[in-house]
C-alpha cells in the first residue's frame, strides 16, 4: 500500500509541475499528449489488476480503452490523433481517484496472489502495476524535459546542477573472458518483466571497456571534426534520420551566442564538459566507429558491471548491498546528470564507474527475448511488439530511474534514433 500510494503521489506531483495551458501539449511528437498519461496510469492499473487479474468490471469502460496504451510510431506521419478531444483534467483526475480507491481496496482486501490464476500467481498483476508507475515517471520526466521553462513549475527543493571542471582522464580497463548471466530465474525471482526471463548464460570473450561514460567534452570533438557530415560513420537508418531531421549535435545541446549550453530540466546549464553525453544509439554508434571502437553488447555490459575475478557474479556492480545515494545518481536523486566518476562507491569489480545511474547505457544488442521467452500473463504485449529488429537494449539507469528498477536483469529498449531519453554510452574494443 505504501509503495502504491508513494508512486501515485509522485505521479501527481509530476502532473502538477506542468502549467494548465500545457495539459494537452505533445512535448515529444512521437508520444501522446501530457493528459493521456494522467489517464493511462490509473487505467493501466484497472485493466491489469481489476479486469485481467480479478475478472472485475473496471471503473469506466471508455476511459479504459482511450487510455489503454501509449504509442511508439516509426515517424511523425504515423502518429494517430488519439482522441480528437481529450476529456478535461477534472474528469481524468476523478477517474484516477476512483481507480486508486478500487486498487487500494483490492490490495488490502482481495485475493491478489491466487496461484490458480496465472495473472495473479505470486502477486504478478500487483507487481506489474507497482513497477509500471515508476517506469512512466521516467518517461514523463524526459517528456517534461522538452517543455519550454515557462510551461513548467519548478519544485522549491530542486537542487542546482553540479558542473565540476573537466572530465577525468580517459581510461580503458581489461575485462577477462568469462561467463555473464543475463536474465533471471523464474522460480526464484520475486517479480520481473517477461523479457527478463529465463536465465541466459553467455560466454564473453575478453574485451577492454571505458572506465567512464563518454562525456560532452568527448562528443564535442566528434561534432567539431564534422562527424555529422561523414556518411561512412553512420548506419543507413541513422544517416537517414540526421538528414531528414537536420540533426547536427545531441538533442540536449543548444547554441546561444556562439557558446554551447545544455538544456537542463529546470534551467540552461553552461556546457557541462564532464557530464556523460546524452545521445541516441545512432549518434553513439557513429562516435564509436569514428574512434575505431564500438558499443558494448548487452553481455559485455553484464560482464563489466556484475562480473568479478574468481568470484560469482554480483547483484549490483559494487556487491550485494542494496542501492543507496552513495552508489550512483539514480532514484530521483538529481534532476540532471552529475560529472562522470562522482560515485567511486558504486564502481564495479573492474573499477568501471556509473554503470547504474547517471544515464542508461546503449548496447549494440538488438532487443529480443532470451531463448525460452514467453509473454507475461499480466501484460502480454509488454515486450513482443518491440521484437522488430529496430529497438536496442539499454542497461543501467538514469537520474530518474526508480531504485526498484535497478535489478540486474532489468532491460530497457528504444529505437536507435530516439534522442529524448536520458541515455549515454561507453566504448569497448
Ligand atoms: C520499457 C520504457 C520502453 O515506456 O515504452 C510503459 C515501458 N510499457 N508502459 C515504454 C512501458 C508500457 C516502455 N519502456
Ligand atoms: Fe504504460
Amino acid at each position: 500500500m505504501d509503495w502504491f500510494d508513494a508512486g501515485r503521489r509522485r505521479s501527481r506531483e509530476l502532473f502538477d509541475s506542468v502549467v494548465p495551458a500545457a495539459y494537452e501539449v505533445r512535448p515529444i511528437p512521437l508520444r501522446n499528449p501530457i493528459c493521456f498519461y494522467e489517464g493511462h496510469l490509473p487505467a493501466f492499473n484497472a485493466n491489469t489488476l481489476l479486469k485481467r487479474g480479478l475478472g472485475e468490471e473496471g471503473i469506466d469502460r471508455d476511459y479504459e480503452v482511450l487510455f489503454e496504451r501509449g504509442i511508439d510510431p516509426e515517424d511523425e506521419s504515423a502518429v494517430g490523433l488519439g482522441a480528437s478531444r481529450w476529456p478535461p483534467r477534472k474528469a481524468i483526475q476523478a477517474y484516477g481517484d476512483a481507480s486508486d480507491r478500487a486498487i487500494r481496496e483490492a490490495l488490502l482486501e482481495k485475493d491478489i496472489t491466487r496461484d490458480d490464476n496465472p495473472v495473479l500467481a505470486r502477486g504478478l498483476a500487483a507487481y506489474t502495476i507497482l513497477e509500471h508507475e515508476p517506469m512512466h515517471q521516467e518517461t514523463l520526466r524526459y517528456m517534461w524535459h522538452r517543455l519550454p521553462y515557462e510551461k513548467k513549475i519548478r519544485p522549491a527543493e530542486t537542487p542546482s546542477p553540479v558542473v565540476n571542471g573537466g572530465p577525468p582522464a580517459r581510461e580503458m580497463v581489461r575485462v577477462p573472458a568469462g561467463k555473464a548471466t543475463l536474465g533471471a530465474d523464474r522460480a526464484s525471482a520475486v517479480f520481473g518483466w517477461d523479457n527478463e526471463f529465463p536465465l541466459c548464460v553467455v560466454e564473453v570473450p575478453e574485451f577492454r571497456i571505458d572506465v567512464h561514460d563518454r562525456t560532452n567534452a568527448d562528443f564535442l570533438e566528434f561534432v567539431e571534426a564534422g562527424g555529422y557530415e561523414k556518411s561512412e560513420l553512420w548506419d543507413d537508418e541513422g544517416w537517414e534520420w540526421i538528414q531528414s531531421s537536420r540533426v547536427r549535435h545531441p538533442l540536449f545541446w543548444e547554441r546561444h551566442g556562439g557558446e554551447w549550453s545544455w538544456r537542463g530540466m529546470w534551467e540552461l546549464v553552461p556546457f557541462p564538459a564532464s557530464w556523460p553525453v546524452y545521445a541516441s544509439h545512432s549518434e553513439a554508434a557513429a562516435y564509436a566507429r569514428w574512434k575505431g571502437l564500438r558499443l558494448p553488447t548487452e553481455a559485455e555490459y553484464h560482464r563489466a558491471a556484475y562480473g568479478a575475478p574468481d568470484r560469482p557474479e554480483r547483484s549490483y556492480p559494487w556487491g550485494e548491498e542494496p542501492p543507496d545515494a552513495t552508489r550512483g545518481n539514480f532514484d530521483f536523486a538529481s534532476p540532471d546528470p552529475m560529472p562522470v566518476g562522482s560515485f567511486p562507491a558504486g564502481a564495479s569489480a573492474w573499477g568501471v564507474h556509473d554503470l547504474l545511474g547517471n544515464g542508461w547505457e546503449w548496447t549494440s544488442t538488438v532487443f529480443s527475448g532470451f531463448p525460452g521467452f514467453s509473454p507475461m500473463p499480466s501484460y502480454p504485449v509488454y515486450s513482443t511488439d518491440f521484437f522488430d529488429g529496430k529497438h536496442y537494449v539499454l542497461k543501467g539507469g538514469s537520474p530518474v530511474t526508480s531504485k526498484v528498477l535497478l535489478r540486474r536483469s532489468f532491460r530497457n529498449w528504444f529505437r536507435g534514433n530516439y534522442p529524448y531519453l536520458y541515455a549515454t554510452f561507453r566504448c569497448v574494443k
